[in-house]
């Protein structure tokens, strides 16, 4: 079909392809039909163009014969498909009509489907974001990752705490993807090296695995917003090469025949839930190398498939490197070019100089992944060996270079940590790899030059550099708040979702009187329907002239939820002590997964829901103060709570957040800001100006200057009357009946483990700005002029933007390029 008919489609025939598939599917047209049904058959009339946009994607590809970008990362959390697919498909008012006329809302029909939630936060959005900005900018990507059996758990409440299970996106299959087996990969794992003579004297290295493992690729793809392209992301699943032991079964070992299978799926079957903290398990060190040999072996063939030398492979391909989770990828590379491909050394590694860049999300030390040389000498000998001679060339070679027989340089910056267990730094081998190394803002990219690796930014000067975050407005705009972007589009000229800086016109109107309403109102019925929401999940009313202040993203210490709890505590006590205290009704709303293993992140989880709990229900409060914590927070419900929200809180220790990305999506919809000087806040501050954003704490600096002067939290705690108070009350029993020091984890980590992110030096400076805040809403007009001012100027927060900067800066993509002849093998 071409561009022009599918313009055309109507709805009549749009319904008669939704009837086709429900035929097709078998469903009982005689009863009243599923939502299930009307689902899958919505989608499979969508995917007929789709895939067939894919086809013209490849051939207009095949003929120009363009670089691509391949970008690898452990994690896409791409959520739910439908939506999105018709808004980039500009389908989406043909079948609300064509739903319509079949007696189904759309928006019900959304929400039968299940978010592929193959992430954790936002790393694993981003890499979703940038895959819908690289099929609408028309890049040749292709994204690789796991297939995931089950992809991040789903999150409930029991007495308060957290209770996790699996998530079975793919229950009863996905829609969205179609196996490839023809893609198929083989995984070699475990075994020994032997070293042969070749005829001529030269010696050879031969990898004799213990085990294969088979990769089957999985295809997702990707339409682009308002265009002809779809990419695809391409996810693997693990599988036993030799099916079944028909041998063992016929021997009557029946569970001997199944063995070798499950053990190889257990590969892709679940995503660790870690964000920002390095998991440190063999499976997981699995996984990364199956992935990464899965996609090299993938991008391999892709060329040879054009190409009958390797003369343009360095032209044709350039990998990203999400974090460090893919960096095994540059020696499963170097390790094919050597010993399958016969390179010397000399030119394997040149080449693997010239296509790996890698990104780097954070300055957690806990999150710099390491792993034992004893696990790659087990799993991988023979990469093992590669990194050996990498790390050598490169401390006998540069590091001796640029500090003569400086040995504590050498230890300081070899791929191998000494000590008790030898281990290998992944990042060290992506810097030293890369021919670009970016962080994700300015602020965290300076700190990645000045204190993360100083020491290679001095070696090579222009390999840091920066590309900030940014969010698709397409599913973070448009689809999500079909409202708000119908009111956009009244007053802005041009397809802003493709060009957000036209935004930027919406200045003219933040002082206009029937606008500011006109957004208000808006903004008022996104919060009645999250309203619902809200009692419908928690059972608990909150009004929607309420301020709603929200803090949706992963529960971590430095993120600082229970800087958030401790103003809330303040407030309430302040009500107590004053009922008739002149402040805004104010809703606050939580929503955040902890990883499983994380004590600290679930105990303060269990401390907001026990708060809320009994500020709920306290009727001396009025209902001025109410706190809810949504279960289940995802990519789904981001996109019912950001179109709702009057606040975004984003408090990290300044230093910690290296980006963010949720500061975007809130303020893209009109929310305000109170924040630190930390991460992507500080570009969001300088777009929107001093006083469209409520900014408070430490900087970078001040946090350096407290921890070298040493910071004394207990000093604070008895110095601050109010603190103290809020503290000491959240040791008592007052929020778990009869249970004393239940909720003593925190105050522990505040007053006794030395307050590591900095929650009580900041807290006068929250509490102050809060008040501002509170002062400021009273103002509508003035309120609604600083909404308005944050939707107009997050234009630079776009992911196109990103894209285009990783495009030009580090990329080199060719765009458009005239259909030249295709390369023959
Ligand atoms: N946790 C950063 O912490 C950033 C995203 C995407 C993070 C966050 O500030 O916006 O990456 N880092 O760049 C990691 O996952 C390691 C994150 O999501």
């Amino acid at each position: 079909m071409t561009s022009k008919s599918r313009k055309n489609i109507t709805v009549k025939a749009f319904k008669a392809r939704i009837q086709h598939h429900l035929n097709f599917h078998a469903v009982d047209l005689s009863h009243s039909i599923d939502k299930k049904a009307i689902l899958m058959a919505v989608c499979s009339s969508v995917n007929e163009i789709v895939f067939d946009k894919l086809q013209s994607t490849n051939i207009r590809r095949h003929e120009r014969n363009s670089r691509s970008i391949n970008y690898l990362s452990l994690e896409y959390l791409m959520g739910r498909m439908l939506s999105n697919n018709l808004h980039n498909l500009q389908l989406f008012k043909t079948a609300q009509a064509a739903t319509k006329e079949l007696g189904f809302e759309i928006e019900d029909i959304f929400e039968e489907g299940h978010d592929l939630a193959l992430g954790n936060g936002g790393l694993g959005r981003l890499a979703a974001c940038y895959l819908d900005s690289l099929a609408t900018l028309d890049y040749n990507a292709m994204g690789y990752g796991i297939h995931y059996e089950h992809g991040l758990f789903e999150q409930q409440f029991y007495n308060n705490r957290q209770i996790e299970s699996p998530d079975e996106w793919r229950e009863y299959g996905n829609p969205w993807e179609v196996c490839r087996p023809e893609a198929e990969q083989e995984i070699p794992l475990y075994g020994h090296v032997e070293t042969v003579a070749e005829t001529d004297g030269t010696l050879r290295k031969v990898w004799h695995p213990g085990q294969i493992i088979k990769g089957v690729p999985w295809d997702v793809p990707i339409v682009g917003y308002n265009c002809e392209t779809v990419n695809v992301l391409r996810l693997w699943e693990s599988r036993a090469s030799s099916h079944f032991d028909w041998e063992a079964f016929n021997a009557g070992d029946y569970q001997d025949a199944n063995s070798a299978q499950t053990q190889a799926e257990t590969i892709s079957k679940v995503l660790y839930p870690n964000d920002s903290t390095a998991a440190g398990k063999e499976l997981r060190f699995i996984q990364q190398y199956f992935f990464c040999a899965c996609s090299i072996k993938d991008i391999i063939r892709r060329y040879l498939k054009h190409h009958d030398d390797w003369s343009q492979f360095a032209d044709k391909f350039v990998i990203q490197l999400n974090d460090t989770h893919p960096t095994i990828a540059i020696l499963e590379l170097m390790r094919l070019l050597l010993d399958e491909y016969r390179f010397s050394w000399d030119n394997a590694w040149q080449m693997c100089k010239q296509v790996f860049a890698y990104t780097n999300h954070t300055l957690l030390p806990e999150a710099l992944e390491k792993w034992s040389v004893e696990l790659f000498e087990t799993i991988l000998p023979r990469h093992l060996e590669i990194l050996y001679r990498i790390n050598e060339e490169f401390l006998n070679g540069q590091v001796d270079k640029m500090w003569p027989g400086d040995t504590a340089m050498r230890r300081k910056l070899s791929l191998i940590e000494e000590g008790q267990q030898k281990m290998v730094r992944m990042a060290h081998l992506s810097v030293i790899t890369s021919f670009k190394v970016n962080g994700v803002a300015e602020i965290h990219s300076e700190l990645v030059k000045q204190d993360l690796f100083p020491e290679f930014h001095k070696l090579y000067p222009n390999k840091l550099t920066n590309v900030t975050n940014g969010i698709t407005p397409r599913r973070w705009l448009k689809a999500c708040n079909p409202a708000l972007s119908d009111l956009i589009s009244k007053k802005v000229k041009g397809d802003w979702a493709k060009n957000l800086s036209l935004l930027s016109t919406l200045t003219d109107y933040a002082e206009d009187k029937k606008f500011q309403q006109q957004f208000m109102q808006v903004k008022r019925e996104n919060k009645v329907k999250l309203s619902e929401e809200i009692k419908k999940l928690t059972g608990v009313s909150v009004n929607p002239d309420a301020i709603f202040d929200v803090q949706i993203k992963r529960l971590h210490e430095y993120k600082r939820q229970h800087l958030n709890l401790l103003h809330i505590l303040a407030l309430y006590r302040r009500l107590l002590e004053n009922p008739r205290l002149d402040i805004n009704p104010r809703v606050f709303i939580f929503g955040a997964k902890a990883a499983p293993g994380y004590y600290l992140a679930k105990e303060i989880i269990y401390a907001i829901n026990c708060v809320a709990e009994k500020i709920n229900n306290d009727a001396r409060i009025n209902d001025k103060l109410k706190v809810v914590f949504l279960p289940n927070y995802r990519v789904s419900l981001a996109e019912k709570i950001i179109p709702a929200a009057d606040v975004s809180e984003q408090i990290s220790t300044a230093g910690k957040e290296a980006s963010g990305t949720g500061n975007m999506k809130l303020a893209l919809n009109g929310a305000v800001t109170i924040g630190t000087l930390d991460g992507a806040n500080i570009e969001i501050a300088e777009e929107v100006g001093d006083d469209n954003i409520f900014i408070f704490g430490k900087t970078v600096d001040e946090i350096k200057a407290l921890n070298r002067q040493g910071y004394d939290p207990v000093s604070i705690y008895n110095s601050e009357p109010e603190l103290k108070s809020i503290i000491d009350w959240l040791d008592s029993d007052y929020f778990t009946p009869g249970k004393f020091g239940e909720l003593s984890a925190i105050t522990q980590s505040l007053l006794n483990d030395g307050d590591h992110y900095k929650v009580l030096a900041d807290f006068v400076s929250y509490s102050q700005a809060q008040e501002a805040l509170d002062k400021a809403y009273k103002d509508q007009a003035g309120w609604a002029k600083m909404a308005i001012m944050n939707t107009a100027m997050m234009g630079k927060f776009t992911s196109d933007r990103s894209i285009e900067d990783y495009a030009n800066n580090i990329w080199s993509l060719d765009k458009n390029l005239p259909a030249t002849q295709a390369v023959k093998l």
